[in-house]
């Protein structure tokens, strides 16, 4: 599509909307931008005016503007398609394209696109790295954090975009083709923006839309979201499943190995005994990563070795350390009581729980089965532990102390060699620190601290 001179409204002055705007108003488009929140109080868009001075003009939120002679909207993905901008602009028949859709449009980078309702991020950033590993120049964003728009407006140097996917940006598409597509699982979720499952998994499934017999699409055979898709798509299917041997292409989980056969035939192993993500949602992540680094052509050695490397995304149930065999895992972004079940349920064995911080008004009460079941003993902090200790506290060992420092240290005292010392709060961290991220890094130093403590002398 030939940008200059069109006029474009762009919905939303967020990540996204400002690099749709940066990138629309640099190929001479008439820009027109508005937001449900005026400008004064959103920096990127105020910036973004400022800058780009005279191309872009901010509008009233509201179906008039459409009147403006408007040739395409985009919508930023938090934009539900019952917007009222959305609903006018569809009955007058103009055009709405997505972020990924806008930059598909300019791309010249093939793609490999990954979606799902979990794991997305994980399976993204992994593929990411084996590709890398394999001696790939790659870009990898997305519903990441960076945009792809902003990739396609830039020199475009990668030999391949890795790009992970929300139904939000699938649901505005019309010719976005990645030549690898991933579908990772498929459980409800996103209720207020699509309105029922039904519709949630058809814009995911509009990764598929595209493809042809020389495109491939990586699919969850357990999954009963997604099992469906294996029989019903265009693209050479690899299915992959943790539950047990696939007949003809695919790959699983087999005892301690990854199993794959792209043609069918040839069948090649990957040991999971280095695998330091843990978790069964976690091999199948990195049996979808493996297929796609095989289909790109990465050699096997390269993608164990990013496999084995790979430590998972920050502060979602990430490795962070082990000191005299106790194990530590960073769950910080586990900020509410659905997370901390998710992370409870990544291990085979109970293990030292700490939660704690800003109360979010949570249902702690909800985790008593999951605390008697998998934890061993409870260890609360900051501001939210009193309520947190009149839920669960007695079901099993429980200590309050009134810092996160104070917790590391004493659930360590208290554990013993073989146990695992999980950080999932299920509390906002803003008591203490300026976000999740700062708590987590905390976490860690304080792990790497206690490494210090059980040094020998002089060592
Ligand atoms: N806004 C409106 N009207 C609306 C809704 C929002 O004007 O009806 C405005 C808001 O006032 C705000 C802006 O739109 O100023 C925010 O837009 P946005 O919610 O689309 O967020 P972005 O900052 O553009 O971030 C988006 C993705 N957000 C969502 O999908 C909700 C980010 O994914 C993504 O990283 C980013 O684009 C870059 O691609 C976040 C996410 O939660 C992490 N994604 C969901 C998920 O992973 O489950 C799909």
């Amino acid at each position: 599509m030939e940008l200059g001179g069109r006029t474009i409204l762009v919905i939303g002055m967020g990540r996204t909307g400002t690099a749709v705007v940066d990138f629309l108003a640099r190929r001479g488009a008439r820009v027109l931008a508005t937001d449900e929140t005026p400008p004064e109080r959103l920096a990127g868009a105020r910036d973004l005016l400022s800058r780009r001075d005279g191309d872009v003009a901010w509008v009233p939120y509201e179906a008039s503007v459409l009147a403006a002679g408007v040739d395409l909207v985009v919508p930023s993905p938090g934009v539900p398609p019952r917007n009222p901008l959305l609903v006018a602009a569809a009955k007058q028949g103009i055009p709405i394209w997505s972020e990924i859709e806008l930059a598909f449009a300019f791309l010249k980078t093939p793609v490999i696109a990954v979606t799902g309702t979990n794991g997305k991020t994980t399976t993204t950033t992994l593929i990411g790295d084996i590709l890398a590993k394999g001696g790939k120049r790659v870009f990898v964003g997305g519903n990441i954090g960076n945009p792809l728009v902003e990739y396609a407006g830039g020199p475009q140097g990668a030999d391949l975009a890795v790009v992970e996917v929300s139904s939000f940006q699938l649901q505005w598409t019309r010719t976005f083709h990645p030549f690898v597509a991933v579908h990772l699982n498929l459980t409800a979720d996103h209720y207020d923006y699509h309105g029922s499952l039904a519709a949630y998994g058809a814009a995911k499934e509009k990764i598929f839309a595209n493809q042809t017999p020389r495109d491939f699409a990586v699919v969850n055979a357990d999954d009963a979201g997604t099992a469906p898709l294996v029989h019903r798509l265009s693209a050479v299917v690899i299915p992959f499943s943790s539950k047990g041997p696939l007949a003809g292409r695919g790959v699983y989980l087999e005892g301690e190995r990854i199993v794959l056969s792209l043609d069918g035939s040839v069948r090649e192993a990957y040991p999971t005994a280095r695998v330091r993500i843990p978790g069964r949602h976690n091999l199948e992540n990195i049996m979808a990563a493996v297929a796609v680094g095989r289909i790109c052509g990465c050699p096997p050695e390269a993608v164990l070795a990013a496999v084995e490397g790979f430590e998972g995304i920050p502060h979602r149930i990430e490795y962070a350390g082990r000191v005299r065999g106790v194990t530590f895992y960073d769950d910080s972004k586990g900020t509410n009581v659905d997370a901390v079940r998710r992370a409870l349920e990544t291990f085979p064995d109970p293990v030292i729980l700490l939660m704690g911080g800003r109360d979010k008004e949570g249902d702690f009460e909800g985790l008593r089965e999951d605390v008697k079941r998998r934890v061993k003993a409870l260890v609360l902090f900051g501001e939210a532990r009193g309520r947190i200790e009149s839920a669960l506290g007695g079901l099993v060992p429980t200590l309050s102390l009134p810092t996160l420092g104070e917790a590391v240290k004493r659930a360590f005292h208290e554990a013993a060699e073989g146990d695992t010392v999980l950080l999932s709060p299920g509390c906002a961290s803003f008591d203490a620190f300026r976000d999740y991220r700062a708590r987590g890094d905390y976490f860690k130093e304080v792990v790497r601290e206690l490494e210090g403590d059980v040094q020998p002398q002089g060592a």
